[in-house]
């Protein structure tokens, strides 16, 4: 399969992670949108919040358990963060593979932007 994500979590594409267990990686987004800016993804290939089946549902719960962590590493988590999914096309999402930012380190703007 033909996912970026996919490769990174294979480690043949590299990443600058900041979160590694069994089930969820996080690394640094390369086009950081604000201070902070890591996402956090299941090791499982699932293209979308849609594609996320009962069986996967504990994922959800790794991957913001590992929000916590993560925002507490970056610093982050008594100013405030922000974990965003996007699913589908008019939320913009480009990359088919489940993925959360984790966004902070500053001021965030309206929700909508
Ligand atoms: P989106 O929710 O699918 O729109 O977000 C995809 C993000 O993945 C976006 O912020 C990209 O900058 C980021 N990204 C990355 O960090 N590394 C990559 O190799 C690719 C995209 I492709």
């Amino acid at each position: 399969m033909d996912c970026i994500f996919c490769k990174i979590v294979e480690g043949t594409i590299p990443s600058k992670k900041v979160f590694e267990n069994e089930h969820v990686i996080a690394f640094h987004d390369i086009q950081p949108a604000a201070n902070v800016h890591t996402l956090i993804i299941p090791k499982k290939h699932i293209a979308d919040m849609n594609g996320v089946e009962e069986a996967d549902l504990f994922l959800i719960g790794e991957i913001h358990r590992a929000a916590q962590q993560i925002a507490r590493e970056q610093g982050v988590s008594e100013s405030g963060y922000r974990l965003v999914n996007n699913c589908g096309k008019d939320s913009g999402q480009v990359v088919f593979h489940l993925h959360y930012h984790l966004l902070g380190g500053e001021k965030l703007g309206a929700l909508n932007s």
